[in-house]
């Protein structure tokens, strides 16, 4: 049978890399989205040991495309590795003349590698079974051989092969689709806890609407759509059955709390804007949730702390790790709801700090640990360079610009000073030269319902005579001490951006 599509090295090569593909397919279809799927630990490992200057270079020019380039080439290199194994077995067959050796061989190969990459007994055996079951499809073509007529010739039978698994291919792909457990904001559940008052979410959530200033396509004071910063292209995959948080370390006793006790403990309702240090000067990392969680000092003090340092470790379900001052923790919440409903994953499901005024790194998403410390340790994004543990540094972003039917443009944006607040708004439309107020929506209100939140942007809108030839307008914010925003430029690493906002108008 010399013109079996098995027979030449270009068919092994093709039916391998089917094999490879299908494989994935197969862990994608019993997993989806989730770290059991067979490239999220090489994805992982990629961006664990990607040196901290290329990461910060994906983070600040590329966005979350960096990451979707790693999660592209650890599906690349898994699918290598299965079509690997599948050509082993195929060559190990051919060579030993046996017909059993290249599906099972590419099935226990297969399953190996699985077992290997996520430690998943079960779930291993999803891709060894859609590898294998391509190889043996190519097998059973070949053997039917000439006889049957839809597959009579060697490039007929290739490409049956080809149909075969691309179709497996997108039959596991929409499987897994579905299975992708819970990943946006836009279709989390409502929010059902013993412990949290609906009602004042609901009213919270209509002051906010009713304070949003009347500006089209400006992002309201509750944000639409709420920026997404993480380690991993592929999100930890946390039960909330199977979730537990423990304040250990340096305290008197050891304190564990699970998912339904947190939720009937009594909550808070807060608004609090959150801004990565890897945001650049105008960018768009920085957002504003109304969040639902118990204060984390009530966990603090029943553990009895005795830490040296004063100082905390937050630990998480995707290893990431945060080191920080116990005193930024002491006025944290432990949060498990976002705008009134569950967090979604994409935010730190089942549970994640929320650590007032502080940059949004330390607010550890998946949270699994609170470690008292003895001393000072280095935390995952210090250990790459940035600083970004301590507080937010002010900023006044610009937008939104438009030209006015008469004649005048408006301009507006948001400005966040993290603890210090923010007082006012100053716009310039003569490069800094002279500045003027802007108008400031109504602060978000406290916890309490009184008074202001600590720890929440507000939005400015600001409207002049265009002047009808190039000029710069420049934005800047000043805190309720009066400190005025600095002018000073520096770009988002170590410490977070600094600077005015401007930008040129021709007219
Ligand atoms: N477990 C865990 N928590 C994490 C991160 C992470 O990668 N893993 N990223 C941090 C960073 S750098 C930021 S800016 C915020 C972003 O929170 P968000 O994704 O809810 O906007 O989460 C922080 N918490
Ligand atoms: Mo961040």
């Amino acid at each position: 049978m010399t013109d079996a599509v098995l027979d030449s090295r270009r068919g092994v090569t093709l039916v391998s890399a089917l094999a490879g593909v299908a494989g994935l397919a197969g862990s994608f279809a019993v997993t989806g989205a989730t770290p059991a799927f067979l490239a999220s630990p090489v994805e992982r490992t990629l961006a664990r040991s990607m040196p901290g200057a290329i990461v910060s270079f994906a983070i600040t020019t590329l966005g979350s495309l960096g990451q979707q380039l790693n999660l592209v080439t650890a599906v690349a290199v898994t699918g290598l590795l299965v079509a690997l194994a599948a050509r082993a077995a195929l060559l190990t067959g051919e060579a030993a003349n046996n017909r059993l050796l290249p599906a099972v061989g590419t099935a226990v190969l297969t399953w190996v590698v699985a077992l290997a990459l996520t430690r998943q007994v079960v779930l291993a055996a999803a891709p060894a079974l859609a590898a294998a079951g391509v190889v043996a499809v190519a097998q059973t073509l070949d053997a039917a051989g000439g006889r049957v007529a839809p597959v009579s010739s060697k490039r007929r039978r290739a490409l049956s092969t080809v149909g075969v698994a691309l179709g497996a291919t997108a039959l596991g792909y929409t499987a897994g689709q579905r299975r992708t457990p819970t990943a946006t904001a836009e279709n989390a559940p409502s929010l059902d806890a013993a412990g949290a008052d609906n009602e004042d979410i609901e009213a919270k959530l209509a002051t906010a609407e009713a304070r949003t200033l009347d500006v089209g396509g400006l992002e309201p004071l509750v944000s639409d759509r709420f920026f997404e910063v993480d380690i991993n292209a592929v999100d930890p995959d946390v039960a909330a059955a199977d979730w537990s948080l423990s304040v250990t370390g340096a305290v008197e006793r050891e304190v564990t709390v699970d998912y339904e006790e947190l939720l009937a403990m009594e909550a808070e309702n807060r608004f609090s804007t959150l801004r990565c240090v890897g945001d650049s000067l105008n960018g768009k990392k920085m957002d504003t949730a109304l969040w639902t969680g118990v204060p984390v000092e009530r966990f603090l003090e029943e553990a009895g702390v005795d830490s040296d340092c004063e100082c905390v470790m937050l630990r998480a379900e995707d290893d990431y790790y945060e080191e920080f001052p116990l005193e930024a923790l002491r006025g944290g919440l432990l949060v498990y709801g976002m705008n009134g409903d569950v967090l979604p994953r994409g935010h730190g499901y089942p549970v994640r700090a929320l650590v007032p005024g502080h940059w949004g790194e330390v607010n550890v998403k998946w949270l699994s640990e609170i470690e008292l410390l003895e001393r000072e340790a280095t935390g995952y994004w210090e250990k790459r360079g940035w600083q970004g543990t301590g507080p937010v540094k002010p900023i006044a972003k610009l937008h939104h610009a438009r030209l006015l039917n008469d004649g005048r443009r408006e301009l507006a944006g948001h400005a966040y000073g993290g603890l210090q607040g923010v007082s006012a708004v100053e716009v310039s439309t003569d490069g800094g030269d002279t500045w003027a107020d802007a108008d400031l929506s109504e602060p978000l209100p406290a916890p309490d319902g009184e008074g202001r939140a600590a720890d929440a942007w507000r939005q400015w809108q600001f409207a002049y005579d265009a002047p009808g030839q190039p000029h710069e307008v420049v934005v800047r914010m000043i805190d309720e001490r009066g400190v005025v925003q600095t002018e000073e430029e520096t770009g988002p690493r170590p410490s977070g951006p600094t600077g005015w906002v401007s930008r040129r108008f021709d007219r």
